[in-house]
């Protein structure tokens, strides 16, 4: 009404000079701002159902820190267990039985950090997060990661277990690269966080797929595919055969999409479609997509059934089962 209002008053719009007047009067809107303002509620999410994750994120959260150390102390937790091999120490090897790391962070301004195909370094969202703080660069990759690790503090560490030396020693047997559905492969974490004063930051790490082609790098620590957050709308990150999620950009997809009005789910289930238009005759692998928005407002969508996601607030912590786009 008052836009109207001023429209019909202003001398500007009869001499064609309308748009930065209609600009000012529209950052007037009292409403603008209270939606802009509006008090959100700590959240956390995270793919998969990593409730150690959450729940550090969430102590993080409680105590008043922001999105970023939530995301990046949530995500820590899985890069530590050695029993989850498609994340940190203890993943899975590449084809030739060298454990490399890929993870990404990104923060309410849009500053971002990754390191790719990095070895020896159990915390590759810590080496992120110094390439975002400490260096004029977005990505490191290989060599040059693991050497600034060693630079900024990091220790080297062996992240083959014995475990997943035999898992690969057995796997050479056949040498066959066939990711399973929601069996190998699957515990990649992308997890997004809004803090108290309504910021969100998101992070995600990974092994990546299972005896991958060395040099091989997926959709996890690429901003814009594996990750993405814009702070005036929402954030997406993705797990599942990262080659499918980079064709489609499908994070900044999903953000583009909420931009457009779509609420968090609509975003991740168009997110999927478009994967699956570009796979009409191949459908026979996984993604999973989460997305949260500025509201608090959350979704997850994904191709099979068996995709699940953890979300966290005062009203509780739970696994959440996604529905999916095949049924069975
Ligand atoms: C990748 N997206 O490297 C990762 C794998 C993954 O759960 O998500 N696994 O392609």
């Amino acid at each position: 009404m008052k836009r109207r209002k001023f429209l019909r008053n202003s001398s500007t719009v009869a001499a064609g000079i309308v748009s930065a007047p209609i600009l000012a009067s529209y950052k007037e809107e009292p409403a603008v701002k209270e939606t802009a303002k509006a008090p959100i509620l700590p959240i956390t999410i995270c793919t998969w159902d990593f409730g150690n994750a959450t729940a550090k994120a969430w102590e993080v959260l409680e105590k008043g820190g922001t999105a970023l150390d939530a995301v990046h102390q949530g995500v820590m937790v899985e890069e530590n267990d050695l029993n989850n091999s498609t994340v940190g120490n203890g993943g899975r090897p590449d084809r030739d039985g060298n454990v490399t790391l890929d993870a990404c962070i990104m923060d309410k301004d849009g500053n971002c950090g990754a390191v790719l195909a990095m070895q020896n370094i159990a915390n590759p969202i810590s080496v992120a997060r110094k390439v975002m703080e400490e260096t004029p660069h977005v990505m490191l990759a290989g060599k040059g990661a693991e050497q600034f690790a060693y630079e900024q503090g990091f220790e080297k560490t062996d992240l083959l277990t014995e475990e997943s030396k035999q898992a690969w020693e057995e796997w050479k047997k056949t040498s066959q690269y066939k990711p399973i559905i929601n069996i190998e492969n699957h515990d990649t974490i992308g997890m997004l966080a809004i803090d108290a004063d309504g910021d969100i930051a998101g992070a995600c790490t990974t092994s990546g797929m299972a005896y991958k082609m060395a040099g091989r790098v997926g959709d996890s620590p690429i901003i814009g595919a594996g990750l993405f957050v814009d702070n005036e709308i929402g954030g997406a990150t993705a797990t599942g055969v990262g080659e499918e999620v980079v064709r489609t950009v499908g994070s900044f997809l999903i953000v583009e999409l909420m931009r457009q009005g779509k609420s968090p789910q609509e975003a991740c289930e168009e997110g999927v479609k478009r994967i699956i238009a570009k796979n009409k005759d191949k459908q026979d692998f996984q993604i999973g997509f989460i997305a949260i928005n500025k509201k608090g407002e959350t979704g997850g969508y994904c191709i099979h059934p068996g995709f699940t996601y953890r979300t966290y607030t005062k009203e509780g912590h739970v696994n959440n089962p996604s529905d999916s786009y095949l049924k069975s």
